[in-house]
C-alpha cells in the first residue's frame, strides 16, 4: 500500500453560469453550416458514427442554404412552415396571458423551439404515430389539428375532447392523420410506448414511422434504456428525438449527462444510428427528420435524433428562470431563433419581407384572439360545463369497488 491513495470526492456538474454570471456557451461546438455530407439512408452506422459529435447545419450566418443536407424545399413549403412556426409563437403568448389573468391554471410554452416540431411534423407522413412531451405543441398545430379544441383542453370546459381529466396541455387525439398520443405527466413513459407501438406496426407490416420525443433532462428515466434496447434489438420503425434544450427546470442539461457526452451518443451505445442537428435550423431539422423517416420506413432499424435546441421561456409557469439561469442567456444562445433564421432565410432569396412577416404575425394573432374567444364562450374555471360523472367514464372496462364507492359518495 502506498500512502499517496487518493481520496472518493463526488463529482457533481455546475452549468456554466448561473444568475450574476455572463452567459457562457463556449463548450458547445458548432461546425460551419453544409460540413456535413448527406450520406444514402442505408448507409452502415459505422460510417457516419462522427455524426453524434457533429451537427447537421444547413442555414449559414447569411441566411443562405447551404450543403448537401438542403432539402431544396420550394418557397411555398418554406412559407407553409415559417406560418406555422409563427402561430405555436401567438399561440403560446396568448395562453401564457390566459393563464397569467386565471383563466387555466398551468400552461407550457415551446418559445424557441418551434422548429422541432413543426419542421419534424411536416418532413413525416400523415399515418405516422407521433409520442410526444408537453413541448411539441407544434405537431399538432401543423397537422391542422383544432386550435379550438386545444384551446378547451387548456380551459377543461365542456369540448375539451378529454374532459377535463388531463392537466392542461396535456392533450390527445386519435383523430385520422393527427396521431398524438396522450400525453403523461409521468416523463419519458411515452419512450417505451413509443416502441411498443413501432414493433406493433412491424409486426402488423405497416409502412408508418412512429416518432418519439423526450427531454435532455427526462433522458436520465430509466424508460429511455428500456425504449433504447428494444429498438435496438428488434429493429424498430421508430425515431428516437431527444430535445436538448439545455434545461431541464433548474436542472441543467450536464445534471443528465450531458457533460460528459452528447445525447445522440446514447443511441450508438445500444447499435442505433444518430443523427445530431442545428434544432433551431428549420432546413435541417426537416431534413434529418426526412432522411431518418426514409431509412426507417426502409426496415433499417430506429434513429436517434439529438435536436440542440435552447428553451427561451421559463419552464412552466409554475417557474421562474432568473433564480438558476444568468440574465440574457436566451439572447447569447449561438444557434439563434427558429422564426428569425428561416425569415431571414425567405427575404434572402426574394421571396419575403419584414412587411409580410408583419402581416403574418398580426393574422395569426387575431386567429388566436377569435379562436381563443370562441372555445371560452364554452366555459372556464368554475363554469366548466363538464359532467362530473365524465371522471368515472371510459377508464375501466370494469369499475374497480373502490372507484364505484368514489362515484357512490359523490353522488352522480
Ligand atoms: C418521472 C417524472 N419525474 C419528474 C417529473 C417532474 N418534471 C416535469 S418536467 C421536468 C423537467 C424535464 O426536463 P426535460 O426532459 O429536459 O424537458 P423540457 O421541459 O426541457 O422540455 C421534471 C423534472 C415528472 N413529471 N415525471
Ligand atoms: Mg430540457
Amino acid at each position: 500500500m502506498t500512502n499517496n491513495k487518493v481520496k472518493n470526492k463526488l463529482y457533481v456538474p455546475e452549468p456554466t453560469a448561473r444568475p450574476g454570471d455572463e452567459p457562457d456557451f463556449s463548450n458547445l461546438k458548432i461546425p460551419k453550416a453544409g460540413e456535413l455530407p448527406c450520406p444514402k439512408i442505408d448507409v452502415d452506422q459505422d460510417e457516419i458514427a462522427h455524426f453524434v459529435d457533429g451537427m447537421i447545419r444547413v442555414l449559414d450566418e447569411d441566411g443562405c442554404a447551404v450543403g448537401e443536407w438542403n432539402p431544396n424545399l420550394a418557397v411555398e413549403e418554406l412559407k407553409r412552415g415559417l406560418a406555422y412556426m409563427v402561430l405555436v409563437r401567438e399561440f403560446d403568448a396568448r395562453m401564457l396571458k390566459a393563464q397569467r389573468v386565471g383563466k387555466t391554471s398551468f400552461y407550457m410554452q415551446s418559445l424557441g423551439e418551434e422548429a422541432v416540431s413543426v419542421a419534424h411534423s411536416l418532413a413525416l407522413e400523415e399515418d405516422d404515430m407521433f409520442f410526444p412531451t408537453y413541448r411539441q405543441q407544434g405537431l399538432l398545430v401543423s397537422r391542422d389539428y383544432s386550435l379550438e379544441k386545444m384551446i378547451c383542453q387548456l380551459l377543461g370546459n365542456k369540448k375539451d375532447p378529454v374532459k377535463g381529466r388531463q392537466l392542461p396541455i396535456m392533450y390527445s387525439s386519435n383523430e385520422k392523420g393527427k396521431g398524438y398520443f396522450s400525453i403523461s405527466g409521468n416523463l419519458a413513459t411515452q419512450y417505451i410506448q413509443a416502441v411498443g407501438w413501432a414493433m406493433a406496426e412491424a409486426y402488423k407490416g405497416t409502412d408508418n414511422v412512429t416518432s418519439a420525443f423526450v427531454g435532455d433532462g427526462a433522458t436520465a428515466e430509466g424508460d429511455v434504456h428500456a425504449a433504447m434496447i428494444f429498438a435496438s434489438v428488434y429493429k424498430a420503425p421508430v425515431i428516437l428525438n431527444i430535445v436538448n434544450n439545455q434545461w431541464a427546470i433548474s436542472s441543467h442539461q450536464y445534471f443528465a449527462g450531458g457533460k460528459s457526452t452528447t445525447f445522440a451518443r446514447r443511441g450508438r451505445g445500444y447499435g442505433i444510428t444518430g443523427l445530431r442537428v442545428d434544432g433551431n435550423d428549420y432546413l435541417a431539422v426537416y431534413s434529418a427528420s426526412k432522411w431518418a423517416a426514409n431509412r426507417v420506413r426502409a426496415g433499417l432499424g430506429a434513429v436517434v435524433i439529438e435536436h440542440v435546441t435552447y428553451r427561451a421561456g421559463a419552464h412552466s409557469t409554475s417557474d421562474d428562470p432568473s433564480k438558476y439561469r444568468p440574465d440574457g442567456e436566451a439572447k447569447a444562445w449561438p444557434l439563434g431563433d427558429p422564426i428569425d433564421r428561416l425569415k431571414h432565410h425567405l427575404i434572402k432569396l426574394g421571396a419575403w419581407s419584414e412587411e409580410e412577416h408583419k402581416k403574418l404575425q398580426e393574422e395569426k394573432k387575431k386567429f388566436v384572439t377569435k379562436t381563443y374567444k370562441k372555445a371560452e364562450s364554452y366555459g372556464f374555471g368554475e363554469n366548466h360545463g363538464l359532467n362530473i360523472a365524465d371522471m368515472f367514464t371510459d377508464l375501466y372496462e370494469e369499475m374497480p369497488l373502490r372507484i364505484i364507492r368514489q362515484r357512490q359518495k359523490l353522488g352522480v
